[in-house]
């Protein structure tokens, strides 16, 4: 349960739309940012105490990186933690030599070291990036930021409101639970829940909105493992217009259901009457932000060239089905997985390897191949969640067609790049191999992925 105590503790503050770093250039459709990862105080809330954290930029979130679409995105990454590193980028249809993947896709930046990441973005949306070394613990400290990439042609990108989920988990100085990171409860469970919902870095902010008109909302997790659940004051229909970056035909919905990794962008038609953002996963009701509107001149969106997404669902006559037979976890039926070549009780892998989760009767892990995929090929991965829990599964590298039961009682075929899959779920998630390399699936509930839930595709 998120607390209330400590919701009710902090007061709204102003907090800007979209912050850019100082250090950032555009020339010739390269933009070029610096991002240093390193220990960093950061305050939830005005008069709180400083927070220890690890951040990019010393800023949480951290810095929001723009750029257009067909620009090429460079970024001077140093490294100033006390352990190795990397950057993954999140939904972004990746060279698989920038997908940022320790061991599998580039050699981890070990402290004091740099690494140039320099690729180009194929696609509008939102999106973000993360460090994907024991994403379990880094993520938790804080190293994340948005991504953001607009069409040329979008003018009223300004007007855009970037809310930016984080949950944490905090003792009562403030201070992030070290002692529970990699608690075995957690990573057999539904994996670790913060008790503390923040907002852009913040706790209750107050966000600026435009005084009329319609207004876009880009929602975007990064919480470990929590399933959030929004509502907005007097129930305003929040209208999809985007998922996990790609635009998608336009549906509303009362509550919006944001997994660990997920982005929706909602339009709002009538920004004026925008007053609270509500949370409402738990039996308790928690406003997560307030809205106040600022001075703007109105705009209508159009989302007419939007409604379609980046490509169609391909045709699947002759596509390669991939089986995934995902088990274990509390509560499951898996007894024993084969892990390193050897088969061990599922006890033992707890006690003595904190694994937990195989696909396919195998512990998981940058070595586990999944399959081999010739390049072009259309792919199903046929994914059967054999699990007590939900999983946030996400597939490098390439979004995915997925015949949806996130929205309702009405099944929605939609491209994203991370599915939250129910318990017992059977779903297939269609995809054209069209990007060459060794790409991670996986769990983005982080303590899933590191006892065991993922694996490796590879594209040839
Ligand atoms: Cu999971």
């Amino acid at each position: 349960m998120i607390n209330r105590r400590k919701f009710l503790l902090s007061s709204s503050s102003a907090f800007a739309l979209t912050q850019l770093p100082s250090n950032v250039y555009a020339k010739n459709g390269i933009q070029h940012y610096k991002l240093v990862a390193e220990a960093a105080e950061h305050i939830f809330y005005p008069n709180a105490q400083k927070s220890k954290l690890s951040l990019y930029n010393q800023q949480s979130p951290g810095p929001t990186i723009h750029a257009v679409k067909g620009d090429i995105l460079e970024v001077d990454f140093l490294n100033l933690l006390d352990e190795p590193t990397t950057i993954h980028w999140h939904g972004i249809r990746n060279l698989n030599e920038m997908d940022g993947v320790p061991g599998l896709t580039q050699p981890a930046v070990e402290p004091g070291e740099t690494f140039t990441y320099r690729f180009p973005l194929k696609d509008t949306g939102l999106f973000w990036y993360h460090a994907h070394t024991q994403a379990w613990k880094q993520v938790t400290k804080g190293l994340y930021g948005p991504l953001l990439v607009r069409d040329v042609n979008d003018e009223t990108h300004h007007r855009d409101v970037l809310l930016v989920l984080d949950d944490w988990l905090l003792d009562d100085n403030e201070q992030l639970q070290l002692d529970s990171l990699g608690s075995l409860h957690d990573w057999s469970h539904g994996g670790r829940h913060g008790n503390f919902l923040t907002v852009n870095g913040q706790s209750k902010p107050n966000i600026a909105v435009p005084s009329n008109g319609q207004c876009k909302l880009r929602f975007l997790s990064a919480t470990n493992a929590r399933v959030m659940k929004f509502e907005l004051n007097k129930k305003i229909p929040m209208k999809i217009i985007a998922i996990d970056g790609s635009p998608c035909a336009p549906f509303a919905v009362e509550k919006l259901t944001v997994a660990p990794a997920q982005r929706y962008d909602i339009l709002v038609e009538d920004s004026s009457q925008l007053e609270e953002l509500i949370e409402v996963s738990t039996s308790e009701r928690l406003m997560a932000a307030s809205f106040s509107t600022t001075k703007n001149t109105q705009v209508k969106y159009d989302t007419t060239p939007l409604h379609r997404p980046w490509y169609p669902l391909p045709q699947t006559t002759h596509a390669k089905i991939i089986d995934i037979h995902m088990q274990g976890g509390a509560m499951g039926n898996l007894a024993s997985a084969v892990f390193e070549g050897e088969e061990k009780s599922l006890r033992d892998l707890a006690q003595n390897d904190a694994k937990l989760w195989a696909f396919n009767g195998e512990i998981g892990g940058y070595g586990l191949a999944l399959a081999d995929i010739a390049l072009g090929d259309t792919v199903i991965l046929r994914v059967w969640n054999d699990t007590r829990w939900r999983h946030a599964m996400h597939l490098h590298g390439q979004h995915f067609w997925v015949n949806s039961k996130e929205f309702g009682e009405q099944n929605r075929q939609v491209l994203r790049d991370t599915y939250l899959m129910q318990p017992s779920e059977k779903v297939d998630l269609i995809f054209t191999a069209d990007n060459p390399g060794l790409w991670l699936f996986h769990c983005h509930m982080l303590e899933h992925h590191a006892s065991g839930m993922g694996g490796v595709i590879s594209v040839t």
